[in-house]
């Protein structure tokens, strides 16, 4: 069982980007989780994954489907780096993570969490190098992306605002996770350029402090099923890293949401979180 030993700077710094996402729409509960302690002995260095602002909300309509779009911004406001490293190909059947039978068609992803080696509070590449690794979940080949994918990393609901019911969903979205986007240059650790960048079988895919992946409206997953809905208002909720698959230092800051109204074939960001 880990320890968990608390770290002045780093809270301070979750705090602080807590109350940051406070008024955006970001749906924050938990009191962020201090650093932690690894079994190499040194304070863990965990990520923060978020969600920032969702955008280019708008409806596709065509041949009798009709689809709500947005983009969707995952970044990483941690003291450490999302890191998923897939597991070698093997033919062995512990490797068959979707349960197919066919273990060449996806791998086990492992999170990499790196230990605070020189004890600063933050993580540096090429100084803080001591690891450890926990599985984190399966790693796919998508052909409609033509790349590899973490499995699970978002959640899409459109509720009715009153009763909290559920009219339409999208609930294990994958993606290739990879800097696309730095969204917070302050943040210390925060790199120049990127890191993580490429989707084949073999990458260590993630995401650097500061930096999020951009998932614009036009991507296959990005769209929530509307057709016979009826015209209203919606809370459209986006939730990142869903089945608390990335062990990260606040667990209560992944979902954001903001009121929509569908009017036929327009849709409205009424901004507000609901
Ligand atoms: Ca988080
Ligand atoms: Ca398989
Ligand atoms: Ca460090
Ligand atoms: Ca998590």
């Amino acid at each position: 069982m880990k320890q968990r030993s608390p770290r002045g700077a780093v809270t301070a710094l979750l705090v602080s980007a807590s109350l940051a996402l406070a008024g955006l729409g970001v749906i924050a509960s938990a009191v962020p989780r201090a650093a932690s302690a690894t079994g190499t002995g040194r304070a863990a260095l965990l990520p923060d994954v978020v969600l920032r602002p969702m955008t280019e909300i708008r409806i596709q309509k065509s041949k009798g489907v009709k689809l709500l779009r947005f983009a969707s911004i995952i970044g990483n406001s941690g003291a450490g780096v999302v890191e998923l490293k897939p597991d070698s190909p093997t033919r062995s059947a512990a490797n068959d993570c979707d349960g197919d039978g066919d273990p060449l068609n996806d791998r086990q992803a492992f999170q990499r969490i790196f230990g605070d080696s020189d004890g600063d509070g933050v993580f540096t590449r090429g100084v803080d190098t001591v690891l450890t690794k926990r599985f984190a979940g399966c790693s796919l080949f998508h052909v409609e992306h033509d790349h590899w994918h973490f499995e699970e990393f978002a959640r899409y609901r459109l509720v009715k605002p009153k009763s909290g019911r559920v009219v339409a969903s999208s609930e294990k979205v994958s993606f290739c996770v990879r800097d696309s986007l730095r969204f917070d240059p302050t943040l210390p650790g925060s790199p120049f350029p990127q890191y993580y960048g490429s989707c084949t079988q073999d990458s260590i895919t993630g995401l650097s402090i500061g930096w999020a992946d951009y998932y614009g409206s036009n991507l296959p997953g990005q769209e929530l099923d509307v057709r016979g809905l009826p015209d209203g208002r919606y809370c459209l909720r986006t939730e990142a890293d869903p089945a608390d698959r990335i062990d990260e230092s606040d667990e209560g800051n992944n979902g954001r949401s903001t009121l929509v109204r569908i009017r036929g074939r327009r849709v409205r960001d009424l901004g507000r979180a609901c």
